[in-house]
């Protein structure tokens, strides 16, 4: 027996010093700690043992199986580290050689769709805002008529931040929508507004149609004698250049938001062209946009008299624009950074988006 565990050794220790690939060393470690494995076997004869018999061989075979498995471990380490040092000495990339005659990266849709709305709002006379994607709770609910108990605050799915990191005594947030950023422009600047803000946001939600950060886009006017005629004018202008089409129908519907008052839904038709859904007619309808007259407590405390000024406001997913504009039909792909994915619904670096030449080109 002892003579049969020392040859046992002996062979196993040679075969892992001579696996010169990684499969090889692992055809040794199945041969040898596996089910059907030499040593497992040895293991296993340890139940019949006597009590005297497992004190003196109990010891040895355990040895064995420590010896065999750390030579594994070791030889793993030694046979990735040659690999790796084999990957970087081949896989070099000369940066002298000159660049590819068409260029190889593409667009990616999120910043083309981003820039088609910058360029199809500037023309109606629009300006982008921007703000911090981390938000004290005043600026991302409260000044938003999202009070502490409001049950919006939960359906934010919101990222707290710890309570250490409070600023001013606020707790801070990672921002669930760009509306802190018109908050921002509407304590800062004097009315008239007009503005987008787009953005990234995040949520803590995730499944096949929602990623923990996503992008919106929001607009807000505020300015005297503004009604709900001028957010429907708005919009119905917006979508029709968007979509680049003239057929688009809008449909609005009564709904609820705490910072609107009135609220209304925004759907807009589509039609069935070879089974897929396109925007433009009316044979169903999808939901696109929220949006609403800007609450008066929303004026009030952005320091503004809502008996002067008032105004509207919209907002959207920017991701699921471009999926109904470009027929992209999973969200997560978005975020993988797939290069394969980007070379399919990527765009050329040089179209870019204008009224004249098409948003879309
Ligand atoms: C201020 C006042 C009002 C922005 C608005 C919506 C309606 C809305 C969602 C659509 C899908 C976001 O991407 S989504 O989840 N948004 O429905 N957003 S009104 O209202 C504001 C914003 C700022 C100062």
């Amino acid at each position: 027996m002892m003579k049969n565990i020392a040859t046992l050794q002996t062979d196993l220790m040679g075969a892992i010093g001579s696996a010169d690939t990684l499969d090889a060393l692992e055809a040794v470690r199945i041969a040898a700690l596996g089910k059907q494995g030499s040593v497992s076997a040895l293991l296993k004869t340890m139940g019949s043992m006597s009590p005297e018999e497992r004190q003196t061989q109990g010891p040895i075979i355990n040895g064995l199986r420590e010896s065999i498995t750390s030579a594994l471990a070791s030889k793993k380490a030694d046979l990735e580290t040659a690999d790796l040092n084999r990957r970087l000495a081949s896989e070099r990339v000369d940066m002298t050689l000159p660049a590819p005659e068409t260029p190889r990266g593409t667009v990616h849709p999120v910043s083309q769709v981003m820039d088609e709305l910058a360029e199809i709002f500037a023309d109606m006379g629009f300006a982008v805002a921007e703000g911090p994607e981390i938000e004290d709770d005043w600026h991302n609910f409260t000044a938003l008529n999202i009070p502490e108990t409001h049950p919006a605050r939960a359906m934010h799915d919101t990222f707290y931040f710890p309570d250490e990191m409070a600023r001013d005594g606020q707790k801070m947030v990672l921002r669930t929508h760009t509306s802190p950023v018109q908050i921002r422009t509407m304590t800062s600047q004097e009315p008239p507004i007009r503005i987008i803000a787009p953005g990234r946001v995040y949520r803590s939600d995730s499944d096949a149609t929602h990623t923990p950060m996503f992008h919106q886009i929001e607009g807000l006017v505020i300015d005297k004698g503004i009604h709900l005629g001028h957010l429907k004018w708005t919009l119905e202008t917006f979508l029709k250049a968007y979509f680049e089409r003239e057929d688009v129908v809008l449909r609005l519907r009564p709904s609820y938001f705490p910072f609107t008052e009135p609220s209304v839904e925004v759907d807009v038709g589509y039609s069935v062209v070879n089974g897929k859904r396109v925007i433009g007619g009316a044979e169903g309808w999808m939901e696109v946009l929220g949006s609403g007259m800007v609450h008066r407590k929303v004026i009030e405390a952005c320091g503004l008299d809502p008996d002067v000024w008032q105004g509207f406001a919209f907002g959207t997913g920017v991701d699921r624009l471009a999926m109904l504009k470009y027929g992209m039909d999973d969200l997560r792909a978005f975020f993988d950074g797939d290069n394969r994915w980007l070379q399919h619904y990527g765009f050329n670096a040089l179209d870019v988006p204008t009224l004249s030449g098409g948003v879309g080109a």
